[in-house]
């Protein structure tokens, strides 16, 4: 499904033998790299647990929003985003350059996400990729304002969803989870990761120009 906006979703994209493998993947840094309750600015623990991947990840304390080379309650770098990440991006987002982030989010069965828009990156030009495992959600697509008419899809297990061109900067959100709806995540839950560029673009390499 691609609509004028520059969103497009890819349903059942990865098949189930790719699901459990990114699933045992992704499990198996989250025991270097715990999933955790951030808090936001405002001082409101966040019902969805998040841990990272990537030379940087999505990070929310008293102090704001923003990307971090290191796991706040370890001190250490995240793990490598799997290769079957960096292939899909490679594959589906038109850009040479490769992700530098991949946020994980853990939704148990009462997890959710209020509306908003993703801005904490440095180039927008930069596609977001969303894999979703596990558990079927109910997410909220809307426009560029808050108050913009918004649209309710279901988001289930193997679904990839390319955010690019406007719909980059759309506000979403995810309003809740069917639990129980998949048996793919050991113990239930739905995880999601999003693969982005958080950092700008690097600068091209000295000796690589044509004079
Ligand atoms: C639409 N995650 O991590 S993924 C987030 O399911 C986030 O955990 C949700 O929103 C989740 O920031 C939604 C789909 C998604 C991701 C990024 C977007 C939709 C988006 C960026 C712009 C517009
Ligand atoms: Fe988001």
């Amino acid at each position: 499904m691609r609509d004028p906006s520059g969103f497009v979703l890819l349903p059942g994209r990865l098949d189930a033998g790719a699901q459990a493998e990114l699933v045992a993947e992704v499990l198996a840094a989250a025991e270097q790299a715990p999933f955790h309750r951030q808090v936001t600015p405002g001082g409101k623990p966040m019902s969805v647990e998040m841990t990272g991947l990537g030379q940087l990840s999505w990070v929310t304390d008293a102090r704001g929003y923003r990307y971090e080379p290191a796991h706040p309650l370890t001190g250490k770098p995240w793990p490598a985003i799997p290769r079957i990440l960096l292939d899909l991006w490679a594959e589906l987002a038109d850009a040479a350059i490769p992700p530098d982030s991949c946020l994980v989010n853990r939704y148990g069965e009462t997890a959710k996400m209020g509306l908003h828009r993703d801005e904490d990156e440095a180039d927008y030009g930069f596609p977001v990729l969303s894999v979703s495992l596990g558990d079927t959600a109910i997410f909220r697509l809307g426009g560029l304002k808050r108050t913009d008419p918004t649209r309710s899809l279901r988001l289930t297990s193997g679904d990839v969803c390319l955010l690019a061109g406007q719909a980059r900067l759309a506000y979403h959100g995810i309003d809740r989870i069917l639990p129980g709806s998949s048996r793919v995540v050991p113990g239930g839950g739905r995880l999601n990761l999003t693969l982005r560029r958080a950092a700008p673009a690097p600068a091209l390499a000295a000796g690589t120009t044509a004079d």
